[in-house]
Order: structure tokens, then C-alpha cells, then sequence
């Protein structure tokens, strides 16, 4: 059990949405301080303070003013927006995981940090991509997260940060909506097929990437937080896998709901990005670490994304 207050730093996105409320249920609402570059409505109901992460300065009067002991760093450009805007990127991804890790340093705070599958290149195994092997990745949000795996080891090495790391997969979740990755589809379709409108992917029918569904991703972030540091084995960030489909193999389970259902193709520059990632990911290291194993399969979350979100848009 923790008793120690919470920072999230990004928490208005699509997981810090989720992980937020989470850590309110667990820990009690104001143990848990959401922070983002403004407030916005859809917010859970708790502390908020204003940040952007490039402030050191503010983040450090957050962490003193709050007496903050553990900081989730969700705040990044995702992959597909990093394409569009390289510099910009590179500059929020880096300039983030510095500040943090650099409070961390000065304040003794326990550091959340989310890598990514966008951590591998196109010379990675595939299939089943081990833990250890080569990344050299080849988008700028890629290098971004493989730089900020190793600035948290560093930092766990050279001072003792308590930094631990997970490469997600693509999430999928019906509370809130991505903003800007190689994955969103597989969020977008479901959104349609519950609205009975057409879908357009922008992937190719045949594209396989590693996905999870969003209560595992969150039961994952907070059993890697909560479990004793020497059973933490990896510091720079352990693979994490839940399923892995095509959005042609999406369709279909969704079809089996909603038969009229109807998809096309029109891949754009999304598809390379898709095509330099792995197609599944080898998670052993966090299994036999501390414990890990995904819940959710294509099949289960299909049927919990549909009937979410059918009563969210009825209301
Ligand atoms: P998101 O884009 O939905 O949310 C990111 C949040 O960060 C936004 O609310 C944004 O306003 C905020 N932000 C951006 N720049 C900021 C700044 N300078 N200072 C403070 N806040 C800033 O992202 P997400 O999907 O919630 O992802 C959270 C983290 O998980 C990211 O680090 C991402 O790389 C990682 N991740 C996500 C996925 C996924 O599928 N969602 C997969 C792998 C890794
Ligand atoms: C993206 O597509 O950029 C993210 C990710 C897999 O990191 N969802």
C-alpha cells in the first residue's frame, strides 16, 4: 500500500485518463495531483495543477508544494503526430524525461515512465521481438522512447531512481480517445461501428501490430509500480505484450456484433511506421519478473469495447 502523493504529468490523455481515476481508487482522490498543459472537461473529479513538463521550475514547486513521492510521466508526442513535427518531438519526448528525471534525483521521487513497441526498428525479430535484441528504431518518437529507456537506467544506475518502464502496445480503450499514434485505428473502428458509419483504415488490411486493452495496461502499470524493487530486474523497460491482430482480423470480430459493419483501406504514411514495428512481442522478462499475464483477448475486448461504448453514446 502506498501513501505517498501521486503526480501525473500528461493526465488529460488517453491513459492518463484512465490510470488517474485508477490511482484515485486506490490511493483516495487527493493523493493524486493530475497535471497537463491546461484543464479540460472531461477531467476526473481531483487536485489539478497546470504543467508543462519543459518547466522545470514549476514542476519542482508542484513537487515541494504537494510533497510529492512518485511522479507517472505520461506526457509525449505519439508517433504519428512525431512524424509531422520531428524537432517539436524530440524536443517535448527528451526535454520531459530529463525534467523528470532530474526531480527525481533532487526530490527522491519513484518515476513511472511508458516506452513503447515504437522502441524497435526494422531490424528486430518480428515476431515474438525479445526482450533483448536490436531496436534502432526509425521514427523520431522511437528514438525518443529508446533514449529515455536508457537516460532511466542511467539514472537508476548512476543515482539510485526508482525509475521503472513498460513498452506498451497500442491501447485501446473506450473512456478516452488517442491522440495521435500508429494504433489509433484500432480505438477509431470500434467509435464507428457503434455510430453504424462506414470505417476508412489508414493501414492496410493485413498489418499485425501488438495491442491491449486498457484495464490491462493500467493493471500492468500498477503491478509493476507496486512490486518490491528487487524483483524489478529490467530498468530500462520490460516488454509487455497482450494480443496482437490485423485491422482485417478487428473487422471481422466486430462484424460478428455488428454484421453490416463495412471497412475499406486507404493506407497513408501511417503504414511505414506500422511496418517498422514488431508483430508480436515476447513479454517473459515481466511474467517471470513479477508476475504479469493479460486478461483481455481480441474477443473480450470487442464485446466490452461495443457494449461501453453503445452506452456511452446513449447517454
Ligand atoms: P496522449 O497523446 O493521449 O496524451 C499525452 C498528454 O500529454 C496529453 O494530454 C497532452 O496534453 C500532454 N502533453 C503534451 N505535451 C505536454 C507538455 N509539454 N507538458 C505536459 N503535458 C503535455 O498520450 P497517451 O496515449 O495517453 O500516452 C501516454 C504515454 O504512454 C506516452 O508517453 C506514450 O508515448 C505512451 N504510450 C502510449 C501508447 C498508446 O497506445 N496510447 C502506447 C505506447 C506508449
Ligand atoms: C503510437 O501508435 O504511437 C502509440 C504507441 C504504440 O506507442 N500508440
Amino acid at each position: 500500500m502506498n501513501n505517498e502523493k501521486i503526480l501525473i504529468i500528461g493526465a488529460n490523455g488517453q491513459i492518463g485518463t484512465v490510470l488517474t481515476q485508477a490511482l484515485r481508487d486506490l490511493y483516495g482522490q487527493d493523493q493524486v495531483i493530475a497535471s497537463d498543459l491546461a484543464a479540460v472537461p472531461t477531467m476526473p473529479a481531483g487536485p489539478f495543477e497546470t504543467l508543462d513538463v519543459l518547466n522545470a521550475v514549476r514542476l519542482g514547486e508542484i513537487v515541494r508544494q504537494y510533497g510529492i513521492g512518485q511522479v507517472y510521466h505520461l506526457a509525449a508526442i505519439l508517433s504519428a503526430k512525431g512524424e509531422q513535427h520531428p524537432k517539436w518531438a524530440w524536443e517535448i519526448n527528451m526535454g520531459g524525461v530529463f525534467n523528470v528525471l532530474e526531480a527525481a534525483r533532487e526530490y527522491r521521487l519513484k518515476v513511472f515512465f511508458p516506452s513503447s513497441i515504437a522502441s524497435f526498428g526494422p531490424f528486430a525479430e518480428r515476431q515474438n521481438t525479445p526482450q533483448h535484441g536490436p531496436l534502432e528504431p526509425t521514427t523520431v518518437y522511437g528514438i525518443s522512447k529508446v533514449a529515455g529507456e536508457l537516460w532511466s537506467q542511467y539514472y537508476h544506475l548512476r543515482y539510485g531512481v526508482d525509475v521503472r518502464s513498460l513498452r506498451y502496445p497500442g491501447i485501446i480503450s473506450y473512456q478516452s480517445m488517442p491522440g495521435g499514434g500508429t494504433t489509433d485505428y484500432a480505438v477509431d473502428i470500434y467509435h464507428k461501428a457503434v455510430l453504424k458509419e462506414d470505417f476508412t483504415c489508414f493501414l492496410s488490411a493485413g498489418t499485425r501490430l501488438p495491442m491491449m486493452y486498457m484495464d490491462d495496461a493500467v493493471r500492468a502499470t500498477l503491478s509493476l509500480m507496486d512490486a518490491p524493487a528487487e524483483k524489478v530486474k529490467l530498468r530500462t523497460s520490460y516488454n509487455l505484450a497482450g494480443m496482437s491482430f490485423t485491422p482485417a482480423e478487428i473487422a471481422a470480430e466486430i462484424q460478428k456484433h455488428y454484421p453490416e459493419f463495412r471497412v475499406s483501406y486507404q493506407p497513408d504514411f501511417r503504414q511505414a511506421i506500422a511496418d517498422s514495428w514488431p508483430e508480436s512481442i515476447d513479454d517473459a522478462d515481466a511474467r517471470n519478473d513479477w508476475g504479469w499475464a493479460p486478461q483481455f483477448d481480441l474477443a473480450s475486448m470487442t464485446a466490452e469495447m461495443l457494449s461501453r461504448l453503445k452506452e456511452k453514446y446513449a447517454r
